[in-house]
Order: C-alpha cells, then structure tokens, then sequence
C-alpha cells in the first residue's frame, strides 16, 4: 500500500515540476513533498503497519524517493536560477560606448612648477631647503645685510610696514641670516618663498616669489659662483643657451653681478621681448660682503661665500612666454588649464 502511495507521489511530484516556472516554485515543492511536515512524511507514519519483513524494501524505497526528487528539485532550481540570471544580464546591460563624464584633474600652478624645477636643479648640486617667515623685523630684511636706513630700498614705496617696527619682508635673504647665525659653515642652502613689495604692473606684482641661494664654506670662489649658475641657467633653459656675467651692486655682495641668458625668441639676434639687445636679465648675484658676515659673528678672514637671487615669476613668463603677470595671479583655468 506504501509502495502505490509512493509511487502517486512521485508522479504527482513529477507533474507539478513540470509545471513549475521559477526558483520559488521549485522550493515551494520541495516544501511540499520532502519537508518536515510533507508528503513524504505523512506516508511514512504508515511504515509503522507494514510487517517488519517488508520494512526495510519499503523503508529503502522511500528513501530513493527522497534521494531522486531531492535532485530533480535542485537540478531544476538551478536551471531556473542561471535563466533568471541570464535575462537579468540582458535588460540591465550597460552601453560601454557611450562617453563617460570628463574628469578635472587638478595640476601644478606655473608658478609652483618653476619654483620645483628650481629646487630640483639645485638639490643635484648638494643645495638643501630652508624656510623662514614672511613677517620680518627691519633688522633680519635690511640691517644686517647692509642695507643702510637711507637706501632707496627701504623707501616706505617699495616695504609694506606693520605695526611694531614688523614688515612683510621684501626678499628671502632674512632666512639666510637667521641660518648663519644659527648654524656654523659649511651652509649650501636654497630658500624658496614669498616676498612682498609695493609695486605693480604687468610685470610686478606686490607679492611674488623668490628662491635664494647662498653658499658658504672656508674658500668659496667667484668661480663656483660662475659654474653653479651656469650649470643651473642651462639645465633650466637649455643647453644650447648661451650665459653672460655683468658686473652690478648689491649692497650685500661685493663685487656683484647681474646674469644674463640669451633671448630665445630671436636667437641672441635682438627682438622686441629682449629690447633688442639679445640678452634677457635673469639673476642677481655675487660674493657675501664682509660686513654680512660681521653682522651674523662669522670672521670674514675665516669664510668666504656667494648668494644669489632668482625671481620665480621671470623665470615662469620667460619659460612660458606669458606676457602679463597677472595672469598668474587671476586663476582663470582658460589660462591654468594650459600647463
Ligand atoms: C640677490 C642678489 C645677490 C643674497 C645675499 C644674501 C645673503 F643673505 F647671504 F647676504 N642672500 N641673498 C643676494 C645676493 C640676493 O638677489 C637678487
């Protein structure tokens, strides 16, 4: 009586699979005939009445049941789960034509791009970084590089003045004596930064940015001098530029110098950028006078050196050929986008 009872079930089993449209159906059966309170398990409560010699066929019987369905269930599911699969490819399907949004990436300001250049060429020759503030006494921006109070320098036109005798200071020589006070030769740095001056046009700006050089040890020669800024003017410019020295005051070197680098726009040849003079100013230079070392305790029998000066936005306009200052300080992205 089992057996027929089993044998209904599966083909009711088989019938109803058939008819099944999707995973959850599939699962809905295998509630149904192989659950805890299933159809399989109501028949089996019968096995009680069947006579112990018939038992085990019947009771092995029910279990291929079990077995096969279990497996037909489950062959079928995942049958239904990779069509299911399937066509939820097909209608979520992404276009990977079509074009993607466009991505600003940001970028170097020209002006932070020369100032890295510079620093990265000067760091080959042995030149670390040093940094200082931007507020300075009179004292660390005039006096002790020799700056007398009558110097034209000191014009109130050219310093902005704060309260309490404090300026913003006018150029980055400050840290350089700040770092010799404080530090015994050899000394090789570079100071990048920022220096402010009462003046502007297209080609000044009242504030702009500076990277200084000094370099001090027991004999340091004008030729060094000459072969350190040559070596950086070329590397900088190219090499097929030609270098020129002039002689020129400062009053914190002695003797002083004014460096020159050949117009790249007409060859040397003369053209309007150049004045018609081949040559472009670039630099300033020259060997640490005697009374800066004085001011900062260093013996000037004892140590010799040169400092030099390179304005960042000069060097930005000429290598970039722009020809107004401001456009570095407008952050138009028509203009920044370029670089
Ligand atoms: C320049 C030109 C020449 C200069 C001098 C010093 C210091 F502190 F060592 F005396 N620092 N920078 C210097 C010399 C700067 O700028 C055009």
């Amino acid at each position: 009586m089992i057996e027929g009872q089993l044998k209904e079930l599966k083909d009711s089993a088989d019938a109803e699979l058939a008819q099944a449209t999707g995973v959850q159906d599939v699962e809905l059966l295998r509630v149904k005939y192989l659950g805890k309170k299933g159809a399989l398990t109501d028949i089996l409560k019968g096995l009680a009445a069947v006579d112990s010699s018939e038992r085990p066929r019947i009771g092995q019987l029910a279990n291929q049941f079990k077995t096969e369905l279990s497996d037909q269930l489950t062959l079928k599911a995942e049958e239904f789960a990779a069509t299911e699969t399937q066509a939820r490819l097909d209608r979520d399907r992404v276009d990977i034509h079509l074009p993607s949004f466009r991505r600003h990436t940001g970028r170097l300001h020209p002006v932070q791009r020369v100032m890295r250049e510079v620093q990265e060429i000067f760091g080959r020759l042995g030149f670390s970084v040093k940094e200082g503030p931007d507020v300075e006494t009179e004292h660390y921006n005039f006096e002790s590089l020799n700056i007398p109070s009558d110097h034209p320098a000191r014009d109130m036109h050219d310093t902005f003045y704060l309260k309490m005798g404090q300026l913003l200071r006018t150029h980055t020589s400050p840290v350089q004596i700040r770092t010799m006070e404080t530090q015994r030769p050899p000394i090789k740095i570079i100071v990048p930064g920022n220096v402010y001056r009462c003046d502007m046009d297209i080609t000044h700006s009242p504030m702009f940015h500076q990277v200084e050089g000094l370099y001090v040890d027991e004999s340091v020669s004008f030729a060094q001098l000459k072969g350190t800024l040559t070596y950086f003017l070329r590397e900088f410019f190219g090499h097929e530029r030609d270098v020129r020295f002039r002689p020129s005051y400062f009053p914190f070197t002695e003797p002083s110098t004014e460096v020159d680098v050949q117009c790249g726009r007409c060859d040397g040849a003369g053209c309007a950028s150049c004045k018609y003079s081949g040559w472009l100013e670039i630099l300033g230079a020259g060997m640490v006078n005697r009374k800066v070392f004085e001011s900062v305790g260093y013996d000037p029998d004892q140590v010799t050196g040169f400092a030099f000066g390179i304005g960042i936005e000069r060097l930005a306009m000429l290598k970039y050929k722009i020809s107004d200052i401001r456009l570095l300080y407008e952050n138009d992205l028509r203009f920044l986008s370029q670089f």
